[in-house]
């Protein structure tokens, strides 16, 4: 089982910084959360980042929320745990951007 230490809201301080290595990355509007649309060449590609990407999730005890069609792949991420953007997902979505980086995004 996870050691599980309830993740912490970023301030906004943390936050600007964070945000300023996932440029690729925009804010939800209405809602504490960053969202990012991955195109790849097709589905088999799209497939293959996913996979890793739920091996992190699985790993991290972080999970996406994502919807995929053909090559396409929209994730959104938020901590629910502290109701906002933790350091879980600036960590997230920099292991997302480097799992797309050579394919077709
Ligand atoms: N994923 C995300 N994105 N945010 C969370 O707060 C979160 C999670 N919490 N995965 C974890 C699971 C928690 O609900 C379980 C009980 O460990």
């Amino acid at each position: 089982r996870f050691l599980s230490t309830v993740p912490k809201r970023l301030t906004s301080t943390e936050r600007s910084l964070g945000l300023a290595k996932i440029p690729d990355w925009k804010v939800v509007e209405g809602r504490d959360a960053i969202y990012r649309r991955f195109d790849f060449k097709d589905f088999n590609e799209a497939w293959g980042f996913m996979s890793r990407a739920a091996l992190v999730a699985e790993q991290t005890n972080h999970h996406p929320e994502w919807f995929n069609v053909y090559n396409r792949v929209d994730v959104t991420l938020s901590t629910h745990d502290c109701n906002g953007l933790s350091q879980n997902d600036i960590n997230f979505a920099t292991k997302l951007d480097e799992f797309a980086i050579g394919l077709k995004s």
